[in-house]
């Protein structure tokens, strides 16, 4: 049951569509914080307290890594195994989790990013709290 109003996320040949492809690298890269193009599991947890509220188990991160094209010392997720992941749920019928990831990341119906980052709250599980909390002005 696909709301026909929704752009496509795969093409005829169940490849992804440019414009998801795009979304998927754009969402990634917020991820990725040190920049190594690379999802390491605090990366991924991040990803995972976004989408879903909690952080994936151990066994969940394990899985991923185990699924999906990881770095050479199969720690971190990379950008083709980022949008593995994305292609099989999707392809495996579960068009609407993927709508709802990319919805919660700004995205509107068509792919256009409709929030830009900068507006959404982002939860940072590992960052020690920000410098602006210093100064309650009571
Ligand atoms: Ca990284």
């Amino acid at each position: 049951m696909t709301d026909p109003q929704l752009a496509p996320l795969l093409d005829d040949s169940d490849d992804l569509t440019p414009e998801f492809e795009q979304a998927l690298s754009e969402i990634f890269g917020r991820y990725d914080r040190d920049g190594d193009q690379s999802l390491n599991k605090s990366e991924l947890q991040a990803f995972a307290v976004f989408c879903n509220g909690e952080p994936f188990s151990d066994e969940d991160v394990s899985e991923i890594l185990e699924s999906f094209t990881t770095t050479d010392d199969g720690l971190a997720l990379t950008l083709p195994g980022f949008i593995q992941l994305y292609h099989l749920q999707t392809a495996s019928g579960d068009d609407e989790e993927t709508w709802k990831d990319l919805k919660k990341h700004g995205y509107d119906a068509q792919l256009k990013l409709e929030t830009p980052p900068s507006k959404l709250e982002v939860p940072k599980p590992d960052s020690p709290k920000a410098d602006d909390e210093s100064t309650p002005a009571l």
